[in-house]
């Protein structure tokens, strides 16, 4: 496999000004008939002519004629991976066909069959499997396709834009032709045929324009598309209002189908999502579920602006369009649910996440260097750390100087092929700034290291902040320079309170909360009129995503998490204390001593629990322990058994110590109303099924019944799954049993609420794991072919069960290893995703790292390996 540079960028040699596309489907091919309007270069060529080398895989072809004329087998060069020829003038016409099998496409990328339908996913480089083309993102050219096939089976065919004609054909055949007047790469052609159903509303745009909004799903599941509707209307209406940007077609179509490597994708007018994105109902999807929809039907509209008006120049930029409309959806999401809540659902996932992709050996920059196969960098640094950096951005400019930037960027590239520094030269230049330092988070991969120290002077009256930053060294970079690290901060008095801040360099006191850039290896900040000795609120709202250290006390932290005015910080404050004593019992712990809780942690719960005037959401928020994830993450070796040990003995304790304020809390919000999605419901139900998550662990076994009740009466998936969730974790076998043979029973039909029913049976952390995912494996809803199934099951037990995963006998290894074999020639792109836990081997012990290497070279060893599995299993050795 070959390696790919950003350094080795060029333009293309032809540009493509029209595309027209005819598929003829049937049921074992289709046949692609394109006719492409070819143009030279002539910048970077002048007069002279190259060969034409389109890009196509798994193709094969039928015919090429140029200018009309058939050219003889003899005229071109095909390869695995191109067909070459010689054009002979600077402009012409080019037609090509080529028969492909969708039905056999089990790699999911370019046209394919799910269940009965044919859909399309071409980002990143799937249309090269459908015809021969320039498949790169800064050849832009205007489609026109039309779409042929059995009326019976595929009344609905659908293409990007408008359509624009339809007829019959004989033999009960019928074609629809689409035509998309916006210039496009082809990365987001789109085409779907199904027999479908069709939820239809509209929306009117600022201009008064009126939209048709449509929704197909598979006919059983047209109960279940209000709510994707819904957050479409508030994320068109948002963008109008956040951004000033209008959507731009008459149609706006989303499609659901079950088999789906992604989430969902992008294409112009006709985005096409996996069902777990597009479906939700009371009775089959959690509120999680729900949350997840309305970020994704946003993020997929958000990108009609960021990504498809202007998109990118090459896949070394993807960050320019992911990173931007990953914080545009986390923005929405704010302000269609708690601001804070969200900020710290983001922030538990980057930390848990995204820092250990960055402390791996797939570490990359935001922008990478380099890649053998783009699939790889579909990427939590290149989505959600690039998100973090466009929000520092945003925390640099302030609201209005931001959206300044974004105005000039969207108007100054509309239609345009651009690069991460044309998005952060349009900032600067709308604001008059200069971001050359700051560009070094789009280049240097690694978390950064903050090391704050504090010094209060009583008699100068001064309180000094010293910041000294440094960043690991990653694959490919050894040393780093520093970067600018926005710090949004307060100094707090003896009662809690914001003091005003005055700078030494400054002539007054202006405002109780600032943002400090530290720029430089070690800087120091002296704010001075500073009455008492201050307690120091540092990086609030994590306003830049690094690893900060403060000495803080654990008083220190019982103070911030009680009466930091900053949400995020109260809970940040928390989290930390929790962190602390976690680390400090498993040391103990591993020392064979035994364990006492810290009481300052259940003095910060139980005050918690008796503060009726907090956000429910928020409470849940902070009564959750460091996941065990986050807890490796931090290690520098990390003792899994010791600890999910650890964790589990707190929960117990904690649930113990606080039975009896617990109870009454939840029965107050167990109070059967109706089901309703609203956030404040939300919230409501999320503190009452942490409530009875901890209650179930008490020895008094009270809440068995309870739990049961709930799991039987529930009105919402929401409450039924934690019911079930908490049931599955205990040792309650016998009404374990019934819950989860009830519950396959009743949902068996509805794959997306076996997908939960499989992921809460693999993460469920007592002996036996891996023999329980075997089994399931055998179950008929399970399917290699679905990547939500492999997801829920083998994917929730190698991420989410780390003790069975980790099994000292290396037999969790050895399965996900067999697994990714298996995988490897149906879905690459699956296969290499499931190798991330193995990546991750520097975390742990020696035995287990040789036991996890020893699976990764029995990979690499294995014949015939994709480029995507190949990929990262080399880099993982190094
Ligand atoms: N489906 C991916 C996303 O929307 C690729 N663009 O983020
Ligand atoms: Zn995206």
């Amino acid at each position: 496999p070959k390696t790919i540079y950003l350094k080795d960028y060029e333009q293309p040699d032809y540009w493509i000004s029209e595309t027209h596309l005819t598929f003829d489907l049937h049921d074992d091919h289709a046949l692609v008939h394109s006719r492409l309007s070819v143009q030279l270069n002539a910048d970077k060529h002048g007069q002279a002519l190259p060969a034409l080398v389109l890009d196509g895989q798994n193709l094969e072809l039928l015919s090429v004629a140029l200018d009309d004329q058939t050219l003889e087998s003899s005229d071109y060069q095909v390869d695995a991976h191109s067909l070459r020829l010689q054009p002979a003038s600077a402009s012409f016409d080019l037609a090509v066909t080529t028969r492909i099998k969708p039905r056999e496409n089990t790699a999911l990328e370019g046209l394919y069959q799910s269940g009965a339908m044919f859909c399309t996913q071409c980002e990143a480089e799937g249309f090269r499997k459908i015809t021969y083309y320039l498949d790169r993102p800064d050849v832009m050219s205007r489609f026109t396709t039309t779409v042929i096939a059995e009326r019976g089976d595929y009344p609905v065919l659908l293409s990007n834009g408008n359509p624009v004609a339809s007829g019959e054909h004989e033999g009960g055949r019928h074609w629809v032709t689409w035509e998309d007047p916006f210039p496009k790469p082809a990365y987001l052609f789109a085409l779907v045929a199904g027999d479908l159903c069709l939820i239809q509303d509209s929306f009117t745009t600022m201009s008064g324009r009126e939209i048709d909004l449509r929704i197909y799903v598979e006919p059983e599941n047209r109960e279940q598309c209000a709510h994707a509707m819904d957050s479409l209307k508030r994320s068109m209406r948002w963008d109008e209002e956040v951004y000033g940007r209008e959507y731009d077609l008459d149609i706006f179509m989303i499609v659901a189908v079950n088999d789906f490597n992604m989430g969902a994708m992008e294409n112009k007018g006709l985005n096409i999502f996996n069902s777990s994105c597009v479906l939700a109902h009371a009775d089959t999807a959690t509120d999680l579920a729900f949350q997840r929809v309305e970020a994704v039907v946003a993020h997929e509209y958000f990108h009609n602006w960021s990504g498809n008006r202007v998109t990118c120049r090459d896949w070394f930029q993807l960050s320019l369009k992911e990173g931007f409309t990953v914080l545009r959806d986390s923005q929405f999401s704010a302000d269609m649910n708690s601001e804070t809540v969200n900020r710290i659902e983001g922030v538990t996932f980057l930390r848990a996440n995204q820092f250990a992709e960055d402390a791996g050996p797939m570490a990359h920059p935001v922008r990478p260097d380099s890649f053998i196969e783009i699939s790889n960098f579909y990427t939590l640094t290149v989505y959600e750390k690039g998100a973090e950096v466009v929000r520092m951005l945003h925390t640099l400019l302030g609201a209005e100087g931001f959206r300044k930037g974004t105005d000039l960027y969207f108007d100054r590239h509309d239609g345009q092929a651009v690069t991460c520094d044309d998005f952060v030269k349009a900032l600067e230049d709308a604001n008059g700034a200069d971001f050359t330092q700051f560009k070094r988070w789009y280049s240097q991969a690694g978390t950064p290291r903050l090391a704050v120290e504090g010094t209060y002077d009583a008699s100068a009256r001064t309180f000094s902040l010293l910041f000294r930053q440094s960043c690991p060294p990653t694959p490919g970079q050894s040393e780093k320079k520093p970067q600018v690290i926005p710090v949004r901060m307060a100094l707090l008095d003896a009662q809690g309170q914001e003091m005003p801040l005055q700078l030494s360099d400054e002539s007054r006191a202006e405002g109780t909360e600032r943002v400090l850039a530290v720029t430089e290896a070690e800087q120091i900040f002296t704010f001075t009129g500073v009455a008492e000795e201050p307690l120091p609120s540092l990086l609030r709202g994590f306003s830049a995503p690094v690893k900060m250290t403060y000495p803080y006390s654990r008083d220190d932290r019982v103070f911030l998490a009680k009466h930091d005015p900053d949400g995020f910080n109260r809970w940040e404050a928390s989290q930390a204390l929790a962190v602390e004593i976690l680390q400090g019992l498993v040391g103990i712990h591993r020392a064979g001593r035994p364990l006492m809780l810290d009481q300052r942690l259940l003095d910060v719960y139980r005050t918690l629990l008796a503060d009726s005037t907090l956000d429910p959401a928020m409470v849940a928020e902070m009564l959750r322990l460091p996941s065990e994830a986050y807890l490796v993450e931090l290690a520098d070796v990390a003792d899994i058994d010791a600890i999910h040990y650890v964790r589990d003995w707190v929960r117990q304790e904690l649930a113990v110590a606080l039975e009896a304020e617990m109870w009454p809390l939840y029965q107050a919000l167990n109070d059967q109303v109706p089901y309703s999605p609203s956030a404040a419901a939300v919230a409501r139900r999320s503190l009452k099924n942490t409530l009875l998550g901890y209650l179930m662990l008490c020895p008094s076994g009270k809440a068995l019944d309870i739990c049961v009740r709930q799991f039987v009466e529930a009105n919402n998936m929401t409450d039924r799954q934690a019911a079930l969730v908490a049931l599955v974790n205990s040792s309650h076998e016998e009404q374990k049993r019934a819950a989860l043979s009830d519950f396959a029973e009743r949902w068996q039909s509805f794959p997306l609420v076996m997908d939960q029913w499989f992921s809460i049976q693999a993460a469920a952390s007592q002996p036996g794991a891996l023999q329980r995912v075997q089994e399931l494996m055998q179950h008929p809803a399970f399917s290699m072919r679905n990547p939500n199934k492999i997801r829920s099951l083998i994917g929730a037990f190698a991420n989410q069960n780390l003790v069975n995963f980790h099994l000292a006998d290396g037999s969790g290894y050895r399965f996900l290893a067999d697994r990714i074999l298996q995988l490897d020639p149906l879905n690459p792109q699956i296969a290499a995703r499931l190798l991330t836990p193995l990546t991750r081997w520097r975390k742990y012990d020696e035995a287990r790292q040789a036991l996890m290497k020893a699976e990764l070279s029995r990979i690499i060893a294995a014949e015939n390996l994709s480029p995507d599995v190949y990929e990262v299993v080399s880099k993982s050795l190094v």
